[in-house]
Order: structure tokens, then C-alpha cells, then sequence
């Protein structure tokens, strides 16, 4: 029988100390021998020395190295050409800018520029110079988001896509499939791969499922008919999921099923086990997870539970790079926890449908509740008693009902004369609009930084953002010279390496303290 290996120390003594303890954790880079002065003693670390037949400590394991490159699906680094599992996810308005989509990809990462609420215009001009800027490379996307009121928006955002080579193309807010999505992810497939990736970002397994599975037969027939893609790649579609990525969306800033994310990304993993071995696909198919994640303990968390690539959005708001007002990322970076609410959305405020909005130093979650209320209560605009009419137009609208109608109509005459014509027929109709233009407002005032209307600023945001700032609060990411969406991102994977070697030693028997779990933000290059 041979005998237990024994460890003898380098030139640092070893110490079984707490501050030891952590600092072997911190330098997860390194091989860390787990050891013990004699059995029955709980185990201490060290780091160098030299194992071999003799030695003062008996050694009972050595964890190699440990990469934040690695905490994720490594077919995500491989497919996607990027060194880090990490996407900054697309933030509408151009919220997501161009600036910071260019930076995570200098950076090796992935980013999606905000391409919802934009005119095709203002979009097209983003695409382009993205194209320029990120020249060779093809870790960059774009969203693509559900317009069912207007298809042809839909249409016209793919066709921009396809014309313009977009890499990657994260699509949201679907719950059913539509011919634009799909040719979005057929178009251009061939044997040896696809023109380009589709994330698909749910919240729930019936959507997922429906990513998860081959396109639908009915609507690639469609397509081709069209000329919108042809037989050969229908017939390559038709054996692969429609994206290669899933990213469960717990709860979030925006729109938000607002589940936890140990609930919803189990269940969604085990059905994308269950279609890849019903359809027998024989590439990776990845879970990636979003919503609340704001600090290291939540990233090493989703990555613990199988997370194939990490998601941020509200916090990546408090970066130099977000299309956001000063005064509104000021607001953020005051937030707690609990400073969120749910609030009417702007574009499905007639259907009940609510998006999450930062609470703290703002009324428009009440506000834009109070005319919720009222939209449900009333007929139209002249059905409401005087003193709710009194008090919406004083202090929210700011205008009279007829003044507010006027501006709202050039509005729609402009972007979609229907919506106008639909109005000036039906009075529910026109009080929806007026309603809904504080809505469109609310969210350009924070964006703009409109001094007068502070607040009724409307700014997206989950709890994600108490994690945040409680875990940069003193650090170098509390100052905003230095909060880049790139440096949030690295201190949250480095964080999330060091809070999972954590675990891993504390797993062992090593005596790990709390402190070992609580990383602090560092500038990291
Ligand atoms: N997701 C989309 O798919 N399309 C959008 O247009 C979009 N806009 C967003 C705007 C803001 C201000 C925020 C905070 C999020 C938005 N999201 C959008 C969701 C993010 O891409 C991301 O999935 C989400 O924010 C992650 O959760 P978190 O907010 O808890 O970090």
C-alpha cells in the first residue's frame, strides 16, 4: 500500500487562518492543495509548496485552476468566438447603444444593441455602424422583438438583419412564431451551419418549446412559396431547433414574468433534454439565464445551476455606455432592492400587460397606474368626472385632454395614420392613446434627462439593481468614471469564479468564511 501523499509548504508558511483561507480562495487561478495537520482536524489550503513522500501536512486533494472563461457551456465561448459566457442583453430605445455593443465585443463578449422602439431608420443607421466598427467580427447582435399589432415592423426589422449580415439576432416578446422570426433564423442555413445564431429569450416552457422544436412545416412552406427562403434550407430547418440558444428570463427589469430564476431555469433545461432527445439533434442546444443577476453570489448561482451564459440588463443602465440620462442613472444608482414596482407597459397598456420600473425617486408607476385605472373605469375621455380630470391633466399630462389629443393624433398621423382614424371613430380608443403618449414620453424624458419632468421618469429596471449597488457601494464600480458595461461585467464574472471556488472548498470540509463570498469590485483589465 502506498503511502498518503504529504504536502510541505513554500516559501509562505501556511495558515489555517480565515484571511488564509480566503485569500487561497481569491486566487482561484492557482492550484489550491486541500490539507491537514493530522485526521480528524478540519482541513486548511495552501498554495505552491511541494507534494511528495514527505511533507508536515498530509494531503487530501488538489483543485486545479479555475477560469471565469469556464463557469459557463464552453460551446458558448466556441460557437460564438467569445472568450467570456456573459451577453449584455439588448435594452430598448437604443438604451443598449451601439458604444456599448462595440465595447463588449472589443471586450470578447456579447452584446445586443436595442433595437425595440426605434424607428428602421434609426436602426438601420446603428446596424451600419456596427458593421463598420466590429468589421470581422461576429460577436454582436441586434433584437428583434414581437410587434403583433404591426407585422409589417416585424418584416421589415428582418429584412434589415438579413441585408445587413447581423450576426446574432436576440428575439423577445414572442409567444407565438411568426413567418418573420422564422425566416430570421432559416435564411441562409446551410449543411455546415447557420447564416446566423438566434437567442431566444423566454420566460416560459410553452414559448421555449416552441423554439426548441424544428420550424413549424406549415410556416417554412409559406416561406418558400414567398421566395423568403428556399427548399433546401426549409429542409435543413426542419431537423434543427429554431434557435441554438434559450435565455430564461426570470424576473427583470421590463417585461417580466417576474418568476425566480431557480424555478423557471430547472424547468426549462429539463424540457430542452426532453426535445433534443425526441428530435435527436446532435448540436448543443444551451440554456442561458437572465433576470436578477446584479451581484457575484447571483452570477455564480445561475452558473450552479447549469447556466450555459449569463444575461444583465437593469444594471448595465449605470454604465458610461447606456443611452440613459445622468440624472436617470443617478436615480438607479440610489436603488435598493425592494425600489421596484410593475407598472403599466406603453405598447400593450389596453391589455393589462405591466413591465417593471424603478420606484425610488419617481411617481410614474403611480402615476401610469392611476391612468390604467381610469382607462378601465371610463368609456372615453369624456366620461371622466372632473376632478379625476382635473387632477390627471394638472398633474400627470400637464396639458388639457383636447390640447394632449391634438398632439398625440399629429403623433400617430405621422408614424401609423390607422391608429389616428381608429381614434377619431372610437372614443375608448382615443383615451387609450393619450394615455399611452405619457407612457412613450415618460421613457424618453429619462433618456433625454427632461429637467421638468424628473418625475415622472420612466426607467426599466428590476432588483437586480439593489444587488448591485450594495455590492459596488465604496468600490471603484460605485464611480461612474469607471463603470463601463465592460468592468461590470468582469467584476461580476471574477466575483463569480471566486464565489464558486468558494463553495467548492467549503463543499470539501475547508472552513470557508462568509467573507470568502463576498468578492469586492477592482478595476480589472
Ligand atoms: N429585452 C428585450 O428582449 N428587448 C428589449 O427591448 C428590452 N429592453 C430593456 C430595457 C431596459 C431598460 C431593461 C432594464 C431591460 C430590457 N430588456 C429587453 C431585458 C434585458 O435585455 C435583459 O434580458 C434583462 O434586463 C435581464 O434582467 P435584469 O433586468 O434583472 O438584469
Amino acid at each position: 500500500m502506498t503511502a498518503a501523499p504529504r504536502w510541505l509548504p513554500g516559501e509562505r508558511q501556511t495558515d489555517f487562518s480565515p484571511e488564509g483561507i480566503v485569500e487561497c480562495v481569491r486566487r482561484f487561478r492557482e492550484p489550491v492543495h486541500l490539507v491537514r495537520a493530522e485526521a480528524g482536524y478540519e482541513p486548511g489550503l495552501g498554495i505552491g509548496g511541494h507534494v511528495g513522500a514527505d511533507g508536515p501536512f498530509e494531503l487530501l486533494g488538489t483543485l486545479p485552476p479555475l477560469y471565469p472563461e469556464w463557469l459557463g457551456d464552453r460551446s458558448f465561448n466556441r460557437t460564438h468566438g467569445v472568450r467570456f459566457p456573459y451577453v449584455a442583453g439588448e435594452m430598448a430605445n437604443g438604451i443598449a447603444t451601439v458604444d456599448s455593443v462595440v465595447a463588449m465585443a472589443e471586450a470578447r463578449m456579447l452584446g445586443f444593441f436595442g433595437a425595440a422602439g426605434l424607428a428602421l431608420p434609426v436602426v438601420e443607421r446603428a446596424v451600419g455602424e456596427l458593421g463598420r466598427r466590429l468589421k470581422g467580427r461576429d460577436n454582436w447582435g441586434v433584437n428583434l422583438i414581437h410587434t403583433p399589432a404591426a407585422p409589417e415592423i416585424e418584416d421589415r426589422l428582418v429584412e434589415l438583419l438579413l441585408k445587413a449580415a447581423v450576426p446574432k439576432v436576440s428575439v423577445s416578446a414572442y409567444m407565438d412564431l411568426t413567418p418573420a422570426v422564422v425566416r430570421c433564423a432559416v435564411a441562409g442555413m446551410r449543411p455546415e451551419g447557420r447564416a446566423r445564431h438566434l437567442f431566444a429569450k423566454v420566460s416560459r416552457p410553452e414559448v421555449a418549446a416552441k423554439f426548441l422544436s424544428p420550424a413549424p412545416p406549415e410556416i417554412l412552406r409559406a416561406l418558400v412559396q414567398r421566395g423568403q427562403i428556399t427548399q433546401a434550407e426549409a429542409d435543413l430547418a426542419a431537423r434543427v431547433p429554431l434557435a441554438d440558444d434559450i435565455t430564461v428570463e426570470a424576473d427583470s427589469g421590463g417585461h417580466t414574468d417576474n418568476r425566480p430564476l431557480a424555478v423557471v431555469l430547472p424547468a426549462i433545461r429539463a424540457l430542452r433534454d426532453e426535445l433534443v432527445r425526441r428530435h435527436g439533434y446532435t448540436s448543443p442546444v444551451r440554456v442561458g439565464a437572465a433576470g436578477g443577476l446584479g451581484d457575484p453570489a447571483g452570477v455564480a448561482a445561475a452558473f450552479a445551476a447549469g447556466a450555459a451564459y449569463v444575461v444583465t440588463g437593469t444594471i448595465n443602465q449605470l454604465s458610461r455606455e447606456a443611452g440613459l440620462s445622468d440624472a436617470a442613472k443617478a436615480l438607479l444608482a440610489e436603488a435598493d432592492l425592494a425600489d421596484v414596482a410593475m407598472a403599466p407597459a406603453a405598447d400593450m397598456f389596453e391589455y393589462g400587460i405591466k413591465v417593471q420600473v424603478l420606484k425610488r425617486g419617481t411617481l410614474f408607476a403611480s402615476r401610469a397606474g392611476q391612468l390604467y385605472e381610469t382607462y378601465l373605469a371610463h368609456q372615453s375621455l369624456d366620461d371622466i368626472p372632473d376632478a379625476i380630470r382635473e387632477r390627471i391633466e394638472k398633474d400627470i399630462l400637464r396639458g388639457t385632454f383636447d390640447d394632449c389629443w391634438e398632439q398625440t393624433r399629429q403623433f400617430w398621423l405621422d408614424r401609423d395614420p390607422s391608429e389616428a382614424e381608429r381614434a377619431e371613430r372610437d372614443p375608448r380608443h382615443r383615451m387609450a392613446l393619450v394615455f399611452r403618449s405619457y407612457l412613450g414620453l415618460s421613457s424618453r424624458w429619462a433618456i433625454t434627462g427632461e429637467p421638468t419632468r424628473q418625475s415622472d421618469y420612466q426607467i426599466w429596471c428590476g432588483p437586480a439593481i439593489g444587488a448591485f449597488n450594495r455590492w459596488a457601494a465604496g468600490s471603484p464600480l460605485a464611480d461612474k468614471t469607471h463603470r463601463t458595461v465592460v468592468q461590470i461585467a468582469l467584476n461580476l464574472l471574477e466575483g463569480a469564479a471566486a464565489v464558486t471556488r468558494a463553495h467548492q472548498l467549503r463543499s470539501y470540509g475547508v472552513p470557508v468564511p462568509d467573507d470568502a463570498f463576498a468578492p469586492r469590485p477592482r478595476l480589472l483589465s
